[in-house]
C-alpha cells in the first residue's frame, strides 16, 4: 500500500474504531485521491481529505414503540449529516437489523461523492435504524416510523436535510414518515423524497436507481462498441433497485436470468420477462414473501444460501447490499466471460473483488457513479417541489438519462489512464471530489 494512504488510514482507524465498512469506503477513496491531491496542493493545505472524512454532525437517538401485543420495543435511530458544502444533506434511510454507525457512515461518505457527481446541488447524508421490518405488521411499521420521526423532525428540513428510501424503506415507510413530519411541523414541504405521486412525489423516482444503473451500463458498453442487446445479465436482490434494473435491461434487449434475496437466488435461463417481473413485484412489494416462490411457480432452479455470481453471464448488476461480491466470486465472473459490472447497490464489491475487476480491465462501474440515478431523481423531485409543478414521465426520464451520461463523461475525464483504460473508480472518486473540495475551500475553515 502507498505509505501516504497507510498513514491516513491509521488515523481514520484510530478515530473510528470498529467501523469496518467506513474504513473500507474511505480507503478506496483515499487510494484514488491521495495521488491527485499531491498534484493539487491547495487541497492538501486545506486538509480537505481529513475534513471530508469527518461527519459535520452525527445524531443518535432512542426509538421506542409499541408492538401489536402492546409490548415496548426499543430501536436505535441515526442520522449522519456528512457534508453540506454544495447543498442540503441528502441521502436515504435504511431499516435493517445490521444497521450500525459504521455502515451508515460508509453510506453517508459515499453519498457526498455520488451527489456531487449528479451535477445537482445536494450535500451528503444517511440515516436509519436497526429496526427489522420483516414480519412486522403495517401498524407496527407505522408506529415505528412515527416514533423515529418524532425525534428526527427537529434535525431535518427541505433546505437542511432531505432523507429518502434505502433498504427497508419504500413508499409505505416514506408515507408514514412524511405524515408524522407534517403533523409535528404543521408544514407541507419537500422534506422527504420518494413521496407518493398524489402528495408531492416525482414520476420515475421509484424506477430511477435501477433505470440509472442500466443507463450507466449502456454508456460503459458503448465505449467498446457494445450494447445490452442479446446479453445475459445476472442481477442480485429483488427489491426496488433490482426490480427496475430488471425492467429496463429487458426493455433494452438484455436477458436477466437471476433474482435473489437474503435466503438464496433463482436461475431462470429463459429470462425474467415482464409477466414474471410482475410476479416478483407482487411477491416482494405486496405479499412480502421469499424469492423461492418464483422457483416453485415457474419450475426453475433455486439455490438456497447462494449468490447469483456462480451463473455464467455477460454483465453483472449487484442490486442487494454491501460486500455481496467477494474475490472468489469476482474471479469466477471474469472467468465465465463477464465483462461489465454496473453496481446498483452501494459498495457491493469487496476491495479484493474490485482489484480483480480492475486487473482484468473489464468495464467496472462503482456504485457511487452507477447508482446515482436514484438520488439524482430525488434532486429532481426537490426541484419540482420548490416550483410546485410536476414534470411528466418523459421529462424526468430524459433528465435522468442526461445526468447518467454526464456522470459517465466525468468518470471518463478523471479516470482515463495513459493506456486508454477507463478506471471508473478513480474517475468517480476524483470527479465527485473536485466540486465539493472547491466549495469547502471557498467557504473557509468550517
Ligand atoms: P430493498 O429493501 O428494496 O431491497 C433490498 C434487496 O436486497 C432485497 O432483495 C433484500 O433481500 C436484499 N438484501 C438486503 N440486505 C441483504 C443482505 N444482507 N444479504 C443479502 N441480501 C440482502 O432495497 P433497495 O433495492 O432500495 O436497495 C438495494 C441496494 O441499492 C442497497 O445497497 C442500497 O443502498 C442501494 N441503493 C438504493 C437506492 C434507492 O433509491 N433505493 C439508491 C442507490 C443505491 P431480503 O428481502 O431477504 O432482505
Ligand atoms: O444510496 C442512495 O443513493 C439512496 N438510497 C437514495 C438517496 C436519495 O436521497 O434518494
Amino acid at each position: 500500500m502507498d505509505p501516504r494512504v497507510q498513514q491516513f488510514m491509521a488515523m481514520i482507524k484510530a478515530r473510528n474504531p470498529g467501523e469496518n465498512e467506513f474504513h473500507q469506503a474511505v480507503q478506496e477513496v483515499a487510494e484514488s485521491l491521495i495521488p491527485f491531491i499531491e498534484e493539487n496542493p491547495k487541497y492538501k493545505h486545506a486538509k480537505i481529505l481529513e475534513r471530508i472524512a469527518e461527519p459535520e454532525r452525527t445524531i443518535i437517538f432512542r426509538v421506542p414503540w409499541l408492538d401489536d401485543k402492546g409490548e415496548v420495543q426499543i430501536n436505535r435511530g441515526f442520522r449522519i449529516e456528512m457534508n453540506s458544502a454544495i447543498g442540503p444533506y441528502k441521502g436515504g434511510l435504511r431499516l435493517h437489523p445490521t444497521v450500525n454507525l459504521g455502515i451508515l457512515k460508509f453510506l453517508a461518505f459515499e453519498q457526498v461523492f455520488k451527489n456531487s457527481l449528479t451535477t445537482l446541488p445536494m450535500g451528503g447524508g444517511k440515516g436509519g435504524s436497526d429496526f427489522d421490518p420483516k414480519g412486522k405488521s403495517d401498524n407496527e411499521v407505522m408506529r415505528f416510523c412515527q416514533s423515529f420521526m418524532s425525534e428526527l423532525f427537529r434535525h431535518i428540513g427541505a433546505d437542511t436535510d432531505v432523507p429518502a428510501g434505502d433498504i427497508g424503506v419504500g413508499g409505505r415507510e416514506i408515507g408514514f414518515l412524511f405524515g408524522q413530519y407534517k403533523r409535528l411541523k404543521n408544514e407541507f414541504t419537500g422534506v422527504l423524497t420518494g413521496k407518493g405521486i398524489e402528495w408531492g412525489g416525482s414520476l420515475i423516482r421509484p424506477e430511477a436507481t435501477g433505470y440509472g444503473a442500466t443507463y450507466f451500463a449502456q454508456e460503459m458498453l458503448s465505449t467498446r462498441g457494445g450494447s445490452l442487446k442479446g446479453k445475459i445479465i445476472s442481477i442480485s436482490g429483488s427489491g426496488n433497485v433490482a426490480q427496475f434494473a430488471t425492467e429496463k435491461v429487458s426493455e433494452l434487449g438484455g436477458k436477466v436470468v437471476t433474482s435473489s434475496d437474503s435466503n438464496g437466488f433463482i436461475y431462470d435461463p429463459k429470462g425474467i420477462d415482464a409477466e414474471k417481473l410482475n410476479f416478483i413485484m407482487e411477491l416482494k412489494n405486496v405479499r412480502r414473501g421469499r424469492i423461492k416462490e418464483y422457483a416453485e411457480k415457474y419450475g426453475v432452479e433455486y439455490f438456497e444460501g447462494k449468490r447469483p455470481w456462480i451463473i455464467k453471464c455477460d454483465i453483472a448488476m449487484p442490486c442487494a447490499t454491501q460486500n455481496e461480491i467477494n474475490e472468489e466470486e469476482a474471479k469466477l465472473l471474469v472467468k465465465n466471460g463477464c465483462n461489465c459490472v454496473s453496481e446498483g447497490s452501494n459498495m457491493p464489491s469487496t476491495p479484493e473483488a474490485v482489484e480483480v475487476f480492475l486487473n482484468a480491465q473489464i468495464l467496472y462501474g462503482p456504485g457511487k457513479a452507477a447508482n446515482a440515478g436514484g438520488v439524482a431523481t430525488s434532486g429532481l423531485e426537490m426541484t419540482q417541489n420548490s416550483m410546485r409543478l410536476p414534470w411528466s414521465r418523459e421529462e424526468v426520464d430524459e433528465k435522468l438519462q442526461t445526468i447518467m451520461k454526464n456522470i459517465h463523461k466525468t468518470c471518463v475525464k478523471y479516470g482515463t489512464k495513459d493506456s486508454g483504460f477507463i478506471n471508473y473508480v478513480d474517475g468517480a472518486n476524483i470527479g465527485g471530489f473536485v466540486k465539493v473540495a472547491n466549495a469547502m475551500i471557498a467557504q473557509g475553515v468550517v
